[in-house]
């Protein structure tokens, strides 16, 4: 107490208590990077480097102190000065380096690594403007850029810089670090690539800049808008810039660790976070060559060196570049991926497992399995897909290759950082060790007593009343604490149906004006951001803020329900939503939702998971019984019959189910009309229609059903503790911790001795 109390007055120069929370963020942040280099190890001869286009890291602080063992600390001396660690926390702005699941699994993934002592790094970019920041307009996602850095981060500039060559320009990089605390561990790296030449005067109205400009506008964006060329060409200039750093460092790194380039695949592992980071294949050949190593030779190492993790099965998340744009981007690579690609020819027919198809496009995921080692899934029945529907051909030639790994959450976060009230219960009745073994947090479901449940209901009150208090706050939003408290929050997309959970709630408002109320009252929350040109998605947003206005402006109505969508939602906003959660909806049309990691997040902190069977959701039943979950839904076996036969009709049931065609017309009566605009709403009543190519209505009726009965089960509240309890019981499953063992012992092999 004492050190830190010190550290910290001098850091800022004054007592504590006559420092703003600005300041006592940025001398904190200061001491915690200090001690976190302190820990960095040199310990393991192999190392994984996880290459990502995003980690969503979130704000660092709190969770840097938690792992650190410095959190309770630091608490109780800002406490003893009268400041509130909780408001020194919103001082620090939220970096903006991902965009959905597969960047915050890659944070997760990073906590776990340093957690259990591997020797491992992340790689990826640093993005100034980051994902753009979504703020409502008349109704409308408006995108605005999201700029993060300030003069005092978490990044540590390096003296690290390499030349990365693209066709018409050569630029020159440089690391920036951001440390990774271990959970009373060591600390890794997160490697972030930048050019200095970037320049974010170039930013105009709303997210436009001049997509041509490479050297001003290379790490500007995450996602930069790929509606055009342009935009889809500066996609693959970052990937290339991302994977050229990667590549070069890590040759750097493993000689000097001792590594004489034969023997790489002993001193690295390079995990392929999806498709983008594909490119390290053939730069990695290149680099290879260049340092005198032949040709053959320098594939057959890097096959031995990277693993590739998909993350979907959705065809247009599939990246597939023209040759046409490497031969402009990254020349220096296309004749590698024509060499590449004609051995696979040569020894395979299939056109389907070919890396260049018949119209010149480069198929990155077929190159990453057919020159990796290891190719997973990311959920058991995501990977039963791709080895029986997706990726048969390729199981077929390398069913070694194929593993699952389910995926997982750091508990640090997503339990001890985000919900202190249930992790000291927790802590309460089963001492501690399950912070640092998951397995003991089943322990916790033994206490299944009247009185210990009536606890578990007040923490979820508590976090309900912190909701509340937050959102009227922040956003000028009024909610009731006593109502049911039904959340979806995800990126938005048609596949996630958050339409049909919008019927659902036009259902429930027509009701209520006919006269039939709900026992409780119902919170319906929505949070999601839509990629800046997918059109239905905004137009869902659109739909959602409609409705946001009609019903909780309707007296009548909105003692009953109540709608709200949160603004430019983030880890965040997540880590103050998934505490307060009552239902988790987790309704992806089955098959098409690779695993969800939400999911686990609201399961872990006592919600209750109204889904289908898709994704992670599987494995979340399975756990905890059916009586502990609200499955509805068609199976991924139908969805996929009803795409092969191509018999789906959204008209057939729009006509059979009288509620289904009121709910869907009512988009486009006069009163959602009044509020919205005519051409979003059309468009949108048209596509559900016309095409709904994620079946939105072929699960409606079924969904409708089993969400009243979990409304129904609410009413006994000591029955839903006890739900809420088996679900909190079960979720040591879905910690990171045993996600990455996982890896660990199947794909990346490195040393036992560093785990511990
Ligand atoms: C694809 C594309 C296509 C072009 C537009 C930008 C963009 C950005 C990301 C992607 C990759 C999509 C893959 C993805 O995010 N998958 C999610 O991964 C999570 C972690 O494994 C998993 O829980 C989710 O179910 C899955 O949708």
């Amino acid at each position: 107490m004492k050190k830190i109390a010190e550290e910290l007055r001098k850091q800022c120069g004054r007592e504590i208590s006559q420092c703003n929370n600005h300041e006592l963020y940025e001398a904190l942040l200061a001491l915690v990077q200090k001690e976190a280099a302190g820990r960095e190890s040199s310990e393991g001869k192999k190392k994984i480097y996880y290459i990502s286009a995003e980690f969503l890291i979130g704000k660092l602080l709190s969770n840097n102190l938690i792992n650190l063992g410095w959190y309770d600390e630091v608490r109780d001396l800002l406490a003893a000065n009268g400041k509130d660690i909780c408001e020194v926390e919103e001082a620090e702005p939220e970096p903006s380096l991902g965009n959905g699941g597969l960047g915050r699994l890659a944070a997760c993934f990073l906590d776990s690594m340093a957690g259990l002592g591997l020797n491992g790094a992340g790689i990826g970019l640093n993005y100034h403007l980051g994902l753009f920041k979504q703020e409502f307009e008349e109704e409308l996602q408006k995108e605005t850029p999201n700029p993060w850095i300030e003069e005092k981060s978490w990044l540590i500039r390096r003296d690290v810089s390499y030349p990365v060559e693209f066709g018409s320009l050569t630029v020159h990089s440089r690391l920036y670090d951001i440390a990774v605390t271990g959970y009373r561990n060591r600390t890794n790296w997160l490697h972030l690539f930048d050019v200095e030449s970037v320049d974010e005067g170039i930013v105009g109205e709303g997210i436009s800049f001049d997509k041509e400009d490479i050297a001003k506008n290379l790490t500007l964006f995450l996602y930069p808008d790929d509606s055009d060329e342009a935009g889809r060409k500066l996609r693959v200039y970052q990937q290339y810039f991302m994977v050229s750093n990667g590549a070069q460092m890590i040759l750097d790194e493993c000689v000097e660790r001792g590594c004489t380039l034969h023997d790489l695949p002993e001193y690295a592992v390079i995990q392929i976070n999806d498709t983008h980071p594909s490119m390290v294949i053939p730069e990695l050949i290149r680099l290879l060559t260049k340092r005198g190593i032949d040709f053959d030779e320098a594939v057959e190492i890097v096959q031995k060196t990277c693993a590739y993790t998909n993350h979907t099965i959705l065809a247009e998340a599939l990246e597939k570049w023209p040759i046409s744009y490497l031969k402009e981007v990254v020349p220096q690579l296309v004749p590698i991926i024509e060499i590449l690609d004609d051995r696979i020819r040569r020894k395979y027919a299939g056109e389907q497992v070919a890396i260049i198809d018949g119209d010149d496009r480069v198929h990155m995921a077929n190159m990453d399995i057919h020159y990796g080692f290891s190719a997973n899934g990311v959920a058991y029945l995501h990977t039963e897909i791709l080895k029986n529907t997706e990726l048969k051909d390729f199981y077929e030639l390398y069913p070694e290759k194929f593993n699952n790994k389910t995926n997982g959450i750091t508990f640090r976060r997503w339990l001890l950082h985000c919900n202190h009230p249930l992790a000291d219960y927790i802590t309460k009745k089963i001492g501690a060790g399950y912070k640092k073994d998951v397995k003991e947090l089943e322990k916790i479901g033994a206490f299944d007593d009247e009185a210990s449940l009536r606890e578990l209901l007040e923490i979820k009150h508590q976090n309900k009343m912190a909701l509340k208090h937050y959102l009227w706050e922040s956003q000028g939003i009024e909610i009731d604490e006593n109502s049911i408290f039904d959340i979806q929050v995800k990126r938005l997309h048609e596949y996630k149906r958050q339409q049909m959970n919008v019927l659902y709630v036009i259902h429930k408002y027509l009701e209520i004006k006919k006269g039939k109320v709900p026992t409780t009252p119902i919170t319906v929350i929505f949070g999601a951001k839509a990629a800046p040109a997918y059109v239905i998605a905004k137009d869902i947003i659109h739909l959602i803020l409609c409705l946001e206005k009609l019903v909780n402006q309707d007296p009548q109505v909105s003692p009953y329900l109540k709608v709200v969508m949160v603004e430019n939602y983030n880890v965040t906003q997540a880590e103050k939503l998934i505490p307060a959660c009552d239902i988790s909806e987790q309704i992806s049309l089955a098959s098409k939702e690779a695993s969800g990691t939400g999911n686990m997040k609201f399961m872990l902190n006592g919600a209750v998971t109204l889904g289908t069977m898709d994704g992670a959701n599987v494995e979340i039943a399975q756990l905890v019984g059916k009586e502990n979950i609200y499955i509805f839904g068609e199976s991924s076996e139908t969805v996929i019959r009803h795409y092969e036969k191509a018999d789906y009709v959204s008209k057939d049931y729009y006509e059979k189910n009288d509620d289904i065609k009121e709910a869907v017309d009512f988009i486009i009566g006069e009163e959602l009309m009044e509020i919205g605009k005519k051409e979003n709403l059309q468009r949108l009543y048209d596509e559900l229609m016309n095409k709904d190519w994620f079946m939105t209505l072929l699960d409606y009726e079924d969904y409708s059903r089993v969400r009243e009965q979990a409304y129904k089960d609410y009413e006994d509240r000591l029955g839903w503790a006890k739900k809420m309890l088996v679900n909190i019981s079960k979720a040591g499953f879905f910690s990171s911790d045993r996600t990455i063992a996982e890896y660990n012992r199947d794909i990346w092999r490195l040393s036992g001795e560093t785990l511990g």
